[in-house]
């Protein structure tokens, strides 16, 4: 195995239901990420605004197939299928469900309301939530500031909450977050650009508004095990083994474009037409 996470991290991510783990990707490495992510025509067409409760608009272009760009070689690279292996409960292959970039720009970066991430994906009908993964890479610093993530530490163990919607997001039932919120400890993850926050989907997550002169810009990359099926999901790569690539390719191989990328539209997407676009965005 290419990355080998410690015994250590693989109880804490267990107990606590995160880990991050520090330089997971080196400088040169987000270098290339953050300038494809600031210059790729793809991404920046393909980016949805979806409004806080409070109006201000949070940005993502998120996208299900990994491709051959730079992105796709990170999302497929063997130290990030390996580190997901180990943390999944079960010995399917890893298949990558979507990517999304986050874009928190500078005082106007919205925030995303107390939610778990199977809160949205229970809809998909997946089964399994322990089979379910998502990865932060932070691409600049996040920090108090500019609204980094936080966490309930060990709010994975409360299994899946209520949600509804909370603006054009989709939000947990307060009750509970508030019994979490005294309960267990409340953890601003700041970190380094490259530093990368592996998190369980029952965790109960949220950021607040990016008020700070500061882009907080970060890819977050949710893994399924093989085994999980999604009874009401239209997207397919969540079922396809990932095609995996050396670490090396993240630097060294020719890199294509987003273009040919099957990004998640807020119009052209009949579904979305016919349903609401964040309705559907709210299931991803
Ligand atoms: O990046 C953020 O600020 C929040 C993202 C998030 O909560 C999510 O993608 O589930």
């Amino acid at each position: 195995m290419s990355f080998q996470l410690t015994p250590e991290q693989i109880k804490s991510y267990q107990k606590d239901g995160y880990i991050i783990v520090k330089n997971f990707c080196t400088e040169a490495e987000v270098q290339k990420l953050y300038h494809v992510a600031l210059q790729d025509d793809a991404m920046r067409k393909n980016a949805l605004d979806l409004n806080d409760k409070s109006g201000k608009k949070t940005k993502l272009s998120l996208w299900f197939t990994p491709g051959n760009d730079v992105f796709g070689y990170l999302t497929r690279s063997e130290k990030m299928i390996s580190a997901v292996a180990q943390l999944l409960a079960g010995d399917a292959p890893v298949c990558h469900f979507h990517s999304k970039l986050m874009q928190k720009e500078p005082k106007v970066g919205g925030a995303w309301e107390w939610h778990q991430d199977y809160g949205y994906w229970y809809k998909n009908q997946f089964m399994f939530p322990d089979q379910l993964i998502s990865v932060m890479v932070a691409l600049t610093a996040a920090n108090k500031e500019n609204g980094c993530l936080q966490v309930i530490k060990g709010s994975h163990h409360m299994g899946r909450v209520n949600h509804g919607f909370s603006g054009e997001q989709v939000g947990a039932d307060m009750v509970m977050v508030n019994h979490a919120l005294k309960t267990m400890e409340l953890v601003y993850v700041e970190l380094a650009p490259g530093d990368a926050l592996f998190f369980h989907p029952n965790i109960l997550h949220r950021s607040e508004a990016n008020l700070s002169e500061h882009p907080r810009w970060s890819i977050i990359s949710c893994y399924n095990l093989q085994s999980n099926i999604a009874y009401n999901e239209t997207s397919t790569s969540w079922k396809m083994p990932v095609n995996i690539v050396p670490d090396a390719a993240i630097l060294n191989w020719e890199a294509a474009s987003l273009s040919d990328a099957d990004f998640l539209k807020k119009e052209e997407d009949p579904a979305l037409k016919e349903t609401g676009w964040e309705k559907e965005v709210s299931s991803v």
